[in-house]
């Protein structure tokens, strides 16, 4: 009976085979693949080569409860129509991958229009929308870790198509921050004493996970007292500038002092962990610029006798040095309304990154360390220049870069400029109400030269009437 039953459902399914493989003669041969039950009965043929045999893709047998055969249903795709294939069919971006290529081609004939789409607002589609028919486009998904947690993320792209439809899956790690580790750069160790210089470059060796917008690190100095509680010399403060490296300023370190630096990242979504402290030791006074150890860098100091005559000319003077932007080391004088000066430097502008382009900085800029004053005090500091000056005023901050400082300067007046700056507050490079201030700043124009200028304008002004 049961052999019976096989017997009859197999006889119709061979003979429609034999007519179907028939009536294609003249294609190319297709592999077909056959399904049967646990009873041995056919139940499903499918044909893997879509492509040369496109109006026939699967034929599916259903028998009745008396094991006679009851179906055949015969797939058909319609002649002339296009098929999506999309490649690969996963995505893995990983913790570093940002972009990855998706290949869209055509299996079927005709023209496929398809359309890309995430229900992802961290993945990113370009294009998302074309056309094939046998060359292949090419998509490029892209995804971004800004403002995610730490984690592992899934998600899709859902490709549709008047050939079909296919989802691509995508998954991407978001790590967490790495700990910051603090060296200071060879070329600012003495190479006899392995010291620091004493405005070293600060750098960190790993913070390859910072890829996220905005990011931002938190320099701090501390001078090592030997024991106690260290205070901060220096806060950066959040800097979006120096991520990776940090240049001290000017004037912040002294000569043969322990010191010790630490560093915190953060981006869009957390903190790292605190670097480990990385001390070191600067340089002797003797290998500094100002060996002798009188405030001002030796190649900028006057004579004994130019001192001399200057300081009775100027009895108001607190300090005065040879400036270094003119290109002639004209003498400019400092006189203070408090404090000390027990620094002072000068420096031409082009030492400096992408200095403004509209400043000429007749005299460069100027470091000051003021000692003595009550914390969080605000000074008022005269310039003395050999010529009358004229603003803007620009400063240079390691943090910040260059900005204009002219909303600090008090007045212009002769040959004088005085500006002021506030210990912890505005100006002071440090960051820190510590009773020291320090900033390299300066004058950009020569008051006769900014006249040129205006009258230039006023004349081009008038022509354009
Ligand atoms: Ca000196
Ligand atoms: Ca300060």
């Amino acid at each position: 009976m049961n052999r019976c039953i096989l017997e009859k459902a197999w006889i119709p399914a061979l003979i429609f085979f034999v007519f179907w493989i028939s009536s294609s003669a003249g294609m190319a041969a297709a592999t077909v693949s056959y399904t049967y039950d646990d009873a041995g009965r056919l139940t499903a043929a499918e044909y893997d080569n879509q492509k040369e045999y496109n109006n026939l893709k699967k034929i599916d047998y259903t028998y009745d409860a008396m094991g006679n055969l009851r179906s055949r249903r015969v797939n058909l795709t319609a002649a002339q129509t296009p098929a999506l294939n999309v490649n690969p069919a996963g995505l893995d971006f990983g913790a570093d991958k940002v972009t990855l290529p998706l290949t869209i081609s055509n299996q079927g004939t005709d023209t496929l229009n398809w359309a890309a789409a995430s229900q992802q607002n961290w993945i990113s589609l370009d294009p998302a929308s074309g056309t094939t028919t046998t060359e292949n486009a090419q998509l490029v998904v892209a995804v971004s870790r800004g403002g995610l947690a730490p984690g592992t993320y899934t998600g899709a792209v859902s490709v549709t198509s008047n050939g079909g439809n296919q989802e691509i899956g995508v998954s991407m790690k978001v790590d967490p921050l790495t700990v910051p580790i603090i060296s200071a750069s060879r070329d600012d160790l003495s190479p006899s004493s392995g010291r620091a210089a004493l405005t070293p470059l600060l750098e960190i060796t790993n913070y390859e996970d910072l890829n996220f917008s905005p990011a931002e690190a938190n320099w701090i100095i501390y001078a090592d007292t030997g024991g106690g509680e260290d205070e901060a010399l220096f806060d950066s403060g959040w800097t979006q500038r120096q991520l990776a490296s940090f240049r001290l300023p000017d004037g912040l370190l002294d000569p043969n002092n322990d010191y010790w630096a630490k560093v915190v990242l953060q981006d869009a979504f957390e903190v790292s962990s605190q670097s480990g402290p990385y001390s070191f030791t600067t340089i002797l006074q003797e290998e500094s610029e100002d060996a002798d150890g009188n405030g001002v860098p030796d190649d900028q100091q006057l004579s004994e006798a130019e001192a001399q005559d200057y300081f009775n000319e100027h009895p108001e003077a607190g300090a005065a040095l040879r400036e270094q932007g003119s290109g002639t080391s004209e003498t400019v004088g400092i006189e203070i309304d408090r404090g000390t000066v027990a620094y002072i430097a000068s420096h031409r502008p082009d030492d400096f990154p992408a200095k403004p382009e509209d400043g000429d900085f007749p005299y460069g800029l100027f470091s000051l360390k003021i000692t003595d004053l009550a914390p969080g005090e605000t000074v008022r500091i005269t310039f003395i220049f050999p010529e009358a000056v004229a603003g803007p005023w620009y400063r240079y901050n390691e943090a910040s870069g260059w900005s204009d400082y002219s909303e600090h300067v008090i007045e212009y007046k002769d040959n004088r400029a005085t500006i002021e700056i506030k210990d912890g507050g505005f100006g002071d490079a440090d960051g820190v109400a510590n009773g020291s201030i320090l900033d390299p700043s300066g004058p950009a124009h020569l008051e006769k030269d900014k006249d040129d200028d205006d009258d230039n304008n006023c004349f081009i002004s008038s022509l354009a009437r």
